[in-house]
């Protein structure tokens, strides 16, 4: 499926200006950058207030990965020393290349880029942050996928000596998390290897997580292991843990409530106030062909 020509160009135009105003970084130091407001929420015909990037030591020392403690300073302490070298990615189900793949073979095909995305958390807290990686639909493909596969299931590593959040149930372990056939080569989804121009730091899911920008922040699982093509919908961590609160879509929706909170606002990270949130995280031209035929109010 093409991305829309008009989105493209948008998209393009942030990517060229946050590249300009990173390069200022340099000298100027930590300031919060001002990037071109692509924000535009279709339903009012208004233009939203503009985007600016999250400040990177907000985007590295406020997170969720409970492998890593389920505080959010937690993982950028505890995942120091987590080791992502060598790193492997096993890939399974309906295709017909499966294997086990070295994490430099699958990154060394693809067409690595820059992506400023908005990341939008159930508990309705955002960030926006320039991302490095690649396309998830061309990887998909080259390991042949058959008709058979409606579904594509993620999984986190699981390993509870380096990943000490994992010796408690909070949920269950591995983390896993799934995406229809659809949405998964859906041109805005993306695998991300970096952020800021870096490697992704540990606690942000190094060395490769998934980006799904229309999405609550739970569906961009991190630190993937294996990725399998499934004909049936995989039952995810979060959905199993809270079936009423997690459904799989999971897409950002401000007119579907979490039962036990809105969401039809949300809090910028290092900004003040709070923002609306937008219908698909504001990426509703792009995706919301893929739900025509959903009731969004009951697939959550
Ligand atoms: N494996 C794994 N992936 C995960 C999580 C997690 O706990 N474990 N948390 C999710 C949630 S709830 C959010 S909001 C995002 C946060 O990503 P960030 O820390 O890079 O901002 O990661 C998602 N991916
Ligand atoms: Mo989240």
């Amino acid at each position: 499926m093409a991305l829309p020509k008009e989105y493209r160009i948008k998209e393009q135009e942030v990517t060229d200006h946050a590249l300009y105003l990173r390069r200022r970084e340099f000298i100027v130091g930590s300031m919060v950058f001002a990037v071109s407001a692509f924000t535009h929420n279709a339903a009012k015909g208004e233009q939203t207030k503009p985007d600016q990037l999250t400040p990177k030591r907000a985007v590295t020392s406020y997170n969720n990965f409970y492998e890593f403690g389920t505080d959010k300073r937690s993982p950028a302490k505890l995942a120091k020393d987590f080791k992502t070298e060598p790193w492997f990615v096993a890939v399974e189900g309906h295709c017909a290349k499966p294997g086990k793949y070295p994490l430099e073979d699958l990154v060394l095909s693809q067409q690595i880029e820059e992506r400023i995305y908005r990341l939008r958390c159930v508990e309705a807290w955002s960030m926006v942050i320039p991302w490095k990686g690649f396309e998830l639909g061309p990887l998909l493909k080259s390991f042949e996928p058959t008709a058979d596969a409606k579904f594509v299931r993620f999984e986190t590593l699981y390993d509870p000596v380096q990943m000490p959040g994992q010796k408690r149930k909070v949920l269950q372990w591995p983390y896993v998390e799934g995406l229809t056939i659809q949405e998964a080569m859906h041109p805005l989804t993306f695998i991300a290897t970096g952020l800021y121009g870096e490697d992704l730091p540990n606690q942000n899911g190094a060395p490769l997580r998934l980006v799904v920008p229309w999405k609550y922040g739970f569906k961009s699982i991190k630190s993937i292991v294996r990725i399998s093509f499934e004909k049936e919908m995989p039952r995810t961590s979060w959905n199993l843990s809270a079936p009423h609160e997690y459904g799989f879509y999971a897409n950002v929706n401000p007119n579907v409530d979490h039962p036990r909170w809105s969401q039809a606002t949300e809090r910028r990270i290092g900004e003040r106030g709070r923002r609306d949130t937008l219908m698909f995280n504001g990426y509703e031209q792009a995706v919301a062909g893929l739900y025509t035929d959903l009731d969004l109010t009951k697939w959550y």
